[in-house]
């Protein structure tokens, strides 16, 4: 069977005059057709579901909307236009014209970053399969779909470069991505947080809101890359990663506003009493956001690491914002501040710049992360409550980097084993909470209907009602 490729795949890499990468995608599509059937949403093949769709990679072309079934959402490739001249803009080959083809000493790391990067993708996929069956509204429904089918979206942009600059081996970790799945013992993903079950819509909506802004953060740094059509491929992605981070904080925020409604209604502040009335308690919320934050924060890597030197001395990857950072930007004989542990206290402690870049995309992560608990914050504030969410302090509940060592208190106290055991229930979601959480899980898929512990968004998708059919299941 011939498939019209341009016409199926909608892209701007003139995929029908490349028979190479054709022949390859040929190959590679009924495989992730199969995983998309096993590991997608699930029981959703046939839903007719309200999505955008990328159909080019101009202003007016990305966000083309209309009905589909999933497994028929037409997965692009979009680069942003090629920039005239472009150079390589940190590292050692600083002020060389960036690469068009994958530079041959550097070949081991691209790949290993693209394979990560792409790794994450089909594993949120993974984490998010169950979720469908427990949605709160037809909105937050068609939502997770749109999501999910973006970072489906997002594989085929990393398969597409294995696929276009890595030859074998390229089509060869193609097909791994396919094999590796999310939490399973034997072939798990790559990251941690992306073994990391997703169970409930409260832990969907801070994962969208942090783990989503990893992503950000982590594409901002490769849109710096000195090769060029990794840079290309990531910055269109980050149009998408907007979307999701929105689908995260106004959830949570959707959460606190039923949650104050129900306190100012009834007069109650007590967790229990509130979830006597089906409403989710700051209390839990706040530990939810301790979990989502902290197990985010791993995905940076560790604080000092010579894989993010290499990365960036090489030209592969650069920091948030490379370019409009006014420095040498090749940082030899710069310092930056990580944390340490001295003497059963967390000091700042200058260490070279170049070995501490994943501190810094964390630091930078951090700020952002902030905004929207401000945010939220708001939300509270208006309905004059007294109660405050809280972003913990960076070393509680590590696992990667120095500060795996050590047990840190959400306010930033070092602790003992025992001072962390006795705590730990106060700080992490406890059994009880998420099962808690997963009893308010039901199906609400009547039009304009909301579970009760989430209020309604303000505005539905695209100008359409909030009531609209977002998702139809014949
Ligand atoms: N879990 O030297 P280090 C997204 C490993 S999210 C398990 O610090 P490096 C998305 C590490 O591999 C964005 N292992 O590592 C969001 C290394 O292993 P080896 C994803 C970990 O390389 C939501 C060792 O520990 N993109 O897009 O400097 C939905 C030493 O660590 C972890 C990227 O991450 C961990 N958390 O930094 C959908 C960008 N952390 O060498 C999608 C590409 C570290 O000892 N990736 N290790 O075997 C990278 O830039 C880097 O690989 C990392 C790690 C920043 C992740
Ligand atoms: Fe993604
Ligand atoms: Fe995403």
């Amino acid at each position: 069977m011939s498939i019209d490729y341009n016409e199926k795949i909608p892209n701007n890499v003139n995929l029908s005059t490349d028979k190479t990468l054709q022949r390859a995608l040929e190959r590679w599509q009924p495989n992730y057709l199969q995983w998309w059937k096993e590991m997608g949403p699930e029981g959703s093949l046939d839903f007719d579901v309200y999505l955008r769709t990328a159909i080019s990679a101009d202003a007016s072309g990305w966000a083309h909307f209309d009905y589909v079934k999933m497994p028929d959402y037409r997965w692009g490739i979009f680069l942003t236009p090629p920039e005239e001249g472009r150079l390589v803009n940190f590292g050692e080959h600083k002020g060389e014209p960036a690469w068009q083809e994958v530079p041959g000493e550097h070949r081991a790391n691209l790949r290993r970053i693209v394979v990560t990067q792409g790794d994450t993708e089909p594993a949120s996929v993974e984490q998010q399969k169950h979720l469908g069956l427990t949605c709160p509204s037809l909105y937050d429904l068609r939502n997770l779909f749109q999501v999910n089918v973006e970072e489906g979206r997002h594989l085929w942009a990393m398969v597409y470069l294995l696929q276009r600059y890595f030859g074998r081996d390229g089509r060869e970790e193609a097909e791994a991505l396919l094999q590796r799945r999310s939490g399973a013992a034997d072939h798990p993903r790559i990251l941690g947080a992306f073994n990391e079950p997703t169970p409930d819509w409260l832990s969907y909506f801070m994962f969208t809101y942090f783990t989503d802004r990893d992503g950000k953060f982590q594409l901002c740094a490769l849109a710096e890359s000195g090769f060029d059509p990794l840079a290309r491929t990531t910055q269109f992605m980050l149009t998408e990663e907007a979307h999701h981070m929105f689908v995260g904080e106004s959830g949570i925020a959707r959460v606190i506003q039923r949650t104050c409604e129900a306190m100012r209604e009834h007069q109650v502040e007590a967790p229990d009493q509130l979830r006597a009335l089906g409403v989710i308690d700051f209390a839990t919320l706040q530990r939810y956001l301790n979990f989502h934050y902290s197990v985010t924060l791993d995905l940076f890597g560790a604080d000092q690491s010579s894989n993010a030197a290499t990365f960036f001395s090489s030209g592969l990857k650069g920091r948030y914002d490379e370019t409009k950072i006014q420095d040498d930007h090749v940082l030899k004989n710069d310092t930056y501040k990580i944390l340490v542990l001295e003497n059963d206290a967390l000091v700042e402690k200058e260490v070279p710049a170049l070995v501490s870049l994943n501190e810094r995309l964390r630091d930078a992560f951090v700020k952002d992360s902030l905004r929207g608990v401000t945010r939220w914050n708001k939300v509270i504030e208006r309905h004059g409550l007294p109660f405050r969410l809280h972003l913990p302090h960076k070393g509680f509940n590590r696992r990667i980097g120095a500060l795996n060592a050590v047990r840190i208190s959400p306010d930033g106290h070092v602790l003992s084993e025992p001072a962390w055991a006795a705590n730990v229930h106060r700080w992490l979601p406890t059994d009880e909470d998420r099962a808690f959480v997963t009893s308010l899980m039901g199906r609400v898929i009547e039009p304009g209907k909301f579970a009760n512990w989430i209020a309604p968004p303000a505005n539905g998708i695209k100008g359409k009602p909030v009531d609209f059919e977002y998702v139809r299941f014949q």
